[in-house]
């Protein structure tokens, strides 16, 4: 007999919550390595991910078989391609004649996201039989782009730990994960034309200490950069998981990294230091240099090579612009294309940059201080600022796509509980896991077209005071799993109570996966 924790009937505990559940007979079937996987070819992903999951977690052997091969009737999971499905729709059905998820490419991947979190939470060790309850779900996803950004720029972290993050949005059913992979305390990633970029801007002299302006400085040297190859690798694991990364090239301003590697790009030349406190900087690109430009569509250039996600970021927020104003040629600029002011300026500057983007077939995105001066044609917009809410009206009113991505709901940097135990950035407020839940991404004053324009919704993980990679999961978990069903599950269907429910399993979950989590902020009374 099996001890087993999840008994038919009993907890159903899937996060983001389905679209549709019907509990099936009582009943419950038992997944052995006897089972065996038979997929269609175009589910092949889907299949190995989870033998690889079930090797994993309960170190059990599945086989699996491709459809092209008579399979036997019993006691297998099948994984059905369905070419008229919906991107991300599936169907699971568990019976006794075995399981069965049919879907779209991605659809089925996600059905076995269902179905790994129906499997038991606490195996016995060398427990090979696993019983999964009868059930019958019907699952689409509410918004197309489901986002999570990771800042690798104030702190940087490794391949491994971005491959776990990939993992855990998965997990999620989240479909896209930002990397925000320059700003001022750091540059990231290699660029074959531009070597001084992770020569020198990778790397700092030192840290500042405590909350922000600080009180001393590490002195310890911080750094690294992911190599092109790396990049490659990451980005087919990625896509193996139906996760599309976005990558970030911060522009005009969080550029110091850049400045410090090739001086000439800023209005004043130099010197520059890659910086070691956290807040903003008056030295950004300068606008009226062609030469920024050559720099800034070459190394764009790399980066959509090693990234084919149709949406670049181009950053584009809290440009201060007093360097412009006392730029012989950034005024000269002004003037040349008969610009207002330095808005206008910026304004200029992003559209210039989308031009290069879109004339290799992608799509900009920037923060919403690219509204201010007027929108390039056909940037999308990540409203961030507050509750999102003026960017979000910005952007549809002038007809423009919009993720929404508020600060004062989405930003998991913010503290958990009043009583953080730990540094956490303090210019937002307290941002508890209930304020996460319940936070509705369509403003009700929009109209259904407006609406149609909010394409989804993005949780931030800035790291300024994340130094290693426990404290980013502790800062994001259990929050990044209440984001996951505002951004999954139907609205109308959208219960704290039911959630935290829920949640007592999830937090076994995290154990599972070895993720970290914030432990104290859903108590069940
Ligand atoms: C604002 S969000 C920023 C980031 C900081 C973050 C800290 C955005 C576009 N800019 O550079 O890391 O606040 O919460």
């Amino acid at each position: 007999s099996i001890n087993c924790s999840l008994l038919p009937g009993q907890d159903i505990s899937i996060i983001p919550l389905p679209a549709e559940i019907e509990k099936g007979e009582p009943g419950s079937f038992s997944l052995s390595e006897n089972t065996i996987i038979q997929y269609d070819q175009d589910v092949t992903n889907a299949a190995s991910f989870f033998k690889d999951y079930c090797k994993n977690i309960y170190s059990s052997d599945l086989n699996s078989m491709s459809s092209d091969h008579p399979g036997m009737e019993l006691n297998k999971i099948s994984l059905k391609y369905v070419n008229d499905f919906l991107p991300g729709q599936y169907t699971l059905d568990i019976n006794k004649s075995g399981i069965r998820i049919q879907g779209s490419e991605n659809g089925v991947f996600y059905g076995i996201q269902s179905l790994i979190q129906l499997l038991p939470l606490s195996p016995e060790p060398g427990q090979k039989n696993l019983e999964v309850p009868f059930i019958r779900i019907h699952d689409q996803p509410r918004f197309a782009y489901r986002g999570m950004l990771l800042d690798v720029g104030r702190h940087f972290f490794t391949i491994d730990f971005l491959k776990k993050c990939i993992d855990n949005a998965a997990y999620h059913k989240i479909n896209h994960f930002h990397l925000h992979l320059t700003d001022d305390q750091g540059w990231r990633i290699e660029i074959k034309n531009y070597p001084r970029l992770t020569e020198a801007g990778a790397w700092r002299q030192g840290t500042m200490t405590g909350l922000y302006p600080g009180t001393g400085n590490d002195s310890i040297v911080h750094g690294g950069y992911y190599t092109q190859d790396e990049i490659r690798d990451l980005v087919s694991y990625a896509q193996e998981r139906y996760v599309t990364i976005v990558p970030e090239f911060e522009m005009p301003a969080h550029s110091l990294a850049a400045l410090a590697s090739y001086p000439h790009l800023g209005c004043t030349g130099g010197p520059y230091r890659v910086k070691e406190t956290w807040g903003g900087t008056p030295d950004v690109f300068c606008a009226g240099n062609d030469s920024t430009f050559v720099f800034l569509q070459d190394v764009l250039d790399e980066i959509m090579e090693m990234f084919p996600s149709e949406y670049i970021h181009v950053g584009g927020d809290e440009c201060q612009k007093d360097r412009w104003k006392r730029c012989n040629k950034c005024q000269s600029r002004i003037k040349a294309e008969n610009l207002k002011d330095e808005d206008e300026l910026q304004s200029y500057f992003i559209t210039r940059i989308e031009k290069h983007i879109n004339s290799r077939g992608r799509t900009l995105i920037g923060w919403d201080e690219i509204l201010e001066g007027g929108v390039a044609p056909n940037a999308v917009v990540m409203s961030w600022r507050g509750n999102g809410e003026a960017g979000c009206l910005g952007a549809v009113k002038a007809g423009h796509p919009v993720i929404m991505t508020p600060s004062y709901s989405f930003y998991l940097d913010y503290p958990q509980t009043s009583q953080e135990d730990s540094l956490a950035a303090d210019w937002g407020g307290v941002t508890p896991v209930r304020k996460v839940y319940l936070y509705e991404p369509v403003l009700e004053q929009l109209s259904e077209e407006e609406a149609a324009l909010v394409i989804g919704a993005q949780a931030n993980i800035w790291t300024e005071y994340m130094n290693n990679p426990s404290k980013v999961e502790y800062m994001a978990f259990p929050r990044l799993s209440a984001v996951s069903e505002v951004l999954w599950s139907p609205a109308g269907l959208r219960d704290w109570d039911d959630f935290r429910r829920r949640m007592e399993s999830q937090y076994n979950r995290y154990r599972l996966w070895c993720t970290a989590y914030n432990p104290a902020e859903i108590t069940l009374e």
